[in-house]
């Protein structure tokens, strides 16, 4: 449909009279330096600035086949990136809501990042290898260039849901910003509350200009690898060196075939890389795909099953736990499931991960998701809590014996013939139990105190209180040595249990957990470290930039479950 010219007319602004800005047809070079295409296009003049700034600013918007460019020119004489919180510095920030759903929270197509005037880009939303950016200081300011590569072809007509934005730093602080649709300061979490861009003037003849971004985007990411892991880091250098002869973005003889070339040649490369042994021997980290946190169109159920169970006063307390049951979950004796026991932290309850029938939080949307692609078998979750009954994380594993495995694995349809504990005895090698911080201690003591029961433990950002509170960081050698001795004297062999641990660096609990795993490789005849269960027994995955909150330890359960059950 041929827009209505009145549609992409302007103000002196930029603005057209229903209110959006124009994006014009054309592919600028993203280097910092302003190509004469941007010449063609109006600068957009931000509606809102915060009353006391001397800064200012304009944009002007792009757009080809594959991609929309924003130009942000910054005039600021006063440039700080003295913050450590990237939004605070002075930055140019963007946000696109891609299908222009105008949602209320954001989804797998809004994006939101920000570039400050040094070019250190931060991702809020949308995976980083979209986004490719320039930014230079010039006189009284600096300029922004972006390039977001988009999901579907755009054409004369479209529209998607933006704002743009500028962080004005004095110092340490954020003396406010300049915004070109908004005023609330809600964007970085409520797209709906953006403006709107008008894509336009395509010709017939019009053709996309070169894209050499995800070519300069794979190569940042293959030098930020770790080449000392491979063996054969070789091929991935080789690929590099013949990369830097061809002079990408001004190269005379460069095409987008000789670009593709090199990105395949790339990529390959870093397929064929392989790890030294060393290397093999740990766990690695891959973060929760983006589609995996939308809802399942094969979704499970929670359930919830309550139970009494004796407290310390020597009484009793009525108490419940939930529990996930696997999309297309068969009650008949004939099917059998796995069992996963997932303990929540301190301060937390049995409602925090899955909240109750009806609900899908975050781990169950993963769950699900995995599922449905077959990364994992189908099977049972259950989410109980230490709160109430004896309230102590030492003596868990009374109720989890006496009162929790046995309702839940009589109730549905697992390896357990009975809830008798010889019936639970027999069926160890299907029950895992994990959790995190308190239910990390939790897992610990269930190792120490339950063996007979689980094969599979997963302590999560918390270390063993087995010998004293953060015992694991205080005396690491002991009490990697008592769980040593649990295992030496229960009879069971290396290949028996498999505790699969993790955490992240910037996690509060890693510095006590960190020291007991450490101390628990040297007791190689029970605790064998390495990530290839025909190996070992034992792994712990250290996450860069994880932190002491679910929606990193949601992630490891990711990496790990797919290490369950199948020893
Ligand atoms: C840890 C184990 C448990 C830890 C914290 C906890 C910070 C939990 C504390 C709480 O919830 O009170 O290693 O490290």
């Amino acid at each position: 449909m041929k827009p209505l010219s009145s549609e992409l007319t302007t103000d002196k602004n930029g603005f057209t009279a229903d209110g959006k800005i124009i994006a014009h047809f054309g592919s600028p070079v993203i280097d910092g330096h302003i190509d004469p295409i941007w010449d063609t296009v109006q600068p957009v003049i931000p509606k809102h600035v915060a009353s006391n700034l001397e800064t200012s600013a304009t944009f002007k918007t792009l757009w080809d086949d594959k991609a929309l460019y924003i130009l942000a020119e910054v005039q600021d004489q006063d440039l700080s990136v003295q913050s450590g919180t990237p939004y605070m510095q002075d930055s140019v920030e963007i946000f696109l809501d891609e299908n222009n759903d105008k949602a209320t929270e954001y989804g797998m197509d809004d994006l939101h990042i920000r570039i400050n005037y040094e070019n250190a880009l931060s991702v809020d939303n949308g995976k980083p290898e979209l986004y490719y950016t320039a930014a230079r200081q010039v006189d009284g300011g600096y300029v922004v260039e972006v390039r977001i590569a988009l999901k579907a072809k755009p054409e004369n007509g479209t529209i998607m849901g933006i704002e743009l934005q500028v962080n004005d730093a004095k110092g340490p602080e954020r003396l406010g910003s300049i915004n070109v649709f908004d005023n609330s300061g809600n964007a970085w979490n409520n797209p709906s509350v953006f403006g709107e861009v008008r894509f336009a003037g395509k010709t017939e003849d019009a053709v996309s200009g070169q894209n050499p971004y995800d070519l300069l985007n794979l190569i940042e990411r293959t030098l930020k690898m770790d080449f000392t892991l491979y063996t054969n880091a070789h091929l991935v250098s080789e690929v590099i060196t013949n990369l830097v002869a061809a002079n990408l973005l001004h190269g005379e003889e460069v095409n987008q075939q000789h670009i593709d070339r090199h990105y395949i040649a790339l990529q390959e490369a870093i397929g064929k890389l392989e790890m030294t042994e060393e290397a093999a021997n740990e766990k690695y980290f891959k973060p929760v795909p983006d589609e995996y946190r939308m809802t399942s169109k094969k979704q499970g159920t929670i359930e919830t099953l309550c139970y009494t169970t004796p407290n310390k006063e020597n009484g009793s307390d009525d108490k419940k736990l939930h529990v996930y049951l696997p999309h297309g979950y068969d009650a008949s004796a004939s099917k059998q499931y796995n069992v996963f026991y997932l303990m929540h932290g301190g301060g937390e309850n049995e409602d925090l991960l899955f909240g109750g029938p009806g609900q899908d939080r975050e781990l169950k949307k993963i769950l699900d998701n995995m599922i449905a692609a077959g990364d994992i078998e189908p099977l049972i979750v259950v989410t109980p809590t230490f709160n109430d009954g004896k309230n102590d994380v030492a003596l868990f594993h009374e109720e989890l014996m006496t009162s929790i495995v046995p309702l839940v694995e009589q109730e549905y349809s697992t390896y357990a013939e009975s809830g008798s504990l010889a019936d639970l005895k027999a069926s160890r090698e299907h029950r895992a139990f994990g959790g995190f911080s308190m239910g990390s201690v939790t897992t610990w003591y269930t190792f120490v105190n339950a063996l007979d029961y689980f094969k599979y433990f997963v302590p999560l950002s918390g270390d063993s209180w087995v010998i004293e509170q953060r015992g694991g960081g205080l005396k690491p050698a002991e009490t990697a040595e008592y769980l040593a001795d649990v295992a030496r004297k229960s009879g069971y062999k290396p290949q028996d249990y498999y505790i699969f641990s993790a955490t992240g660096d910037l996690d509060i609990a890693y510095p006590n957990l960190n020291p007991q795993i450490d101390a628990m490789k040297q007791l190689t005849d029970v605790f064998i470290y390495s990530s290839d269960a025909k190996k070992g027994n034992f792994y712990f995955m250290t996450v860069e930039g994880g932190t002491h909150a679910w929606n990193w330890q949601n992630q490891y359960i990711y990496g790990i479950l797919p290490d369950l059950f199948n020893h």
